[in-house]
């Protein structure tokens, strides 16, 4: 069904970092959006009546789809515009890439929550989990040994993808985080969150109500 709405709708949460790859795809494909900045605490109807699962990110196209993995919404944005090419062939395989996603949205994102939030989990050894991302980590550190970007010679979908999980869990302790001696890694990390890339999606909006005059934005 077609929507009355000027542009696509994307409901997002600003510190999620699945909206946040999301956000940065946007921003890549430069395709405006309206944004709709939510909290997680008080979804609001409309948002949970196009999306049920009731997570973000979420992206409603002009023609009424609803998008509600952030993969899905970073591959339509490369699909209408990947003018920073971040499809391009590099080193690694469709495999590769894939479960290099797969481990860092399954097992890094489920260990570092347990890392983060221990207290939302029952009798768990929170440094025990955060132990068990190390080998990812070391995976990503020998990937930048031929450049600052994981799969070719400028960053792609797959660093964007993984970085805000990596973000997530150096933020926990950076402190600890930097003696583990990943300088490739925290290079790469600093490179990102020095760009203007990352502080354009970092932008705040205040928090959305159905009423209000909406927000345009290609996170430019
Ligand atoms: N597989 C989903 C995961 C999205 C997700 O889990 N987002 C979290 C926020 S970081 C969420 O909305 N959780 C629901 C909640 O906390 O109520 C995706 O890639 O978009």
């Amino acid at each position: 069904m077609k929507s009355n709405f000027k542009y696509p709708i994307l409901y997002t949460f600003r510190r999620c970092p699945y909206a946040m790859r999301a956000r940065f795809a946007i921003r890549s494909s430069k395709i405006m959006v309206e944004v709709r900045e939510i909290k997680l605490k008080e979804k609001p109807s409309e948002f949970l009546k196009s999306s049920p699962k009731g997570t973000v990110p979420v992206l409603i196209t002009k023609s009424g789809e609803v998008l509600e993995e952030s993969m899905d919404i970073i591959n339509w944005a490369l699909n209408i515009n990947d003018s920073h090419k971040w499809l391009a062939k590099g080193r690694l395989g469709k495999k590769e890439i894939k479960d290099l996603l797969d481990d860092f949205e399954i097992k890094f994102k489920t260990n570092l929550d347990k890392y983060k939030y221990p207290n939302r989990f029952s009798g768990v050894d929170r440094y025990l989990y955060r132990d068990k991302n190390l080998c990812f980590l070391e995976k990503l550190n020998f990937y930048l040994k031929n450049n600052n970007s994981l799969n070719c010679e400028h960053l792609t979908l797959l660093d964007y993808a993984i970085f805000p999980f990596v973000r997530q869990f150096r933020n926990v302790d950076q402190d600890w985080f930097d003696k583990l001696n990943f300088s490739l890694l925290s290079n790469w990390i600093n490179q990102i969150i020095d760009s203007e890339d990352f502080s354009s999606i970092m932008r705040k909006f205040k928090k959305w109500e159905p009423n209000d005059v909406p927000i345009y934005t290609n996170f430019e």
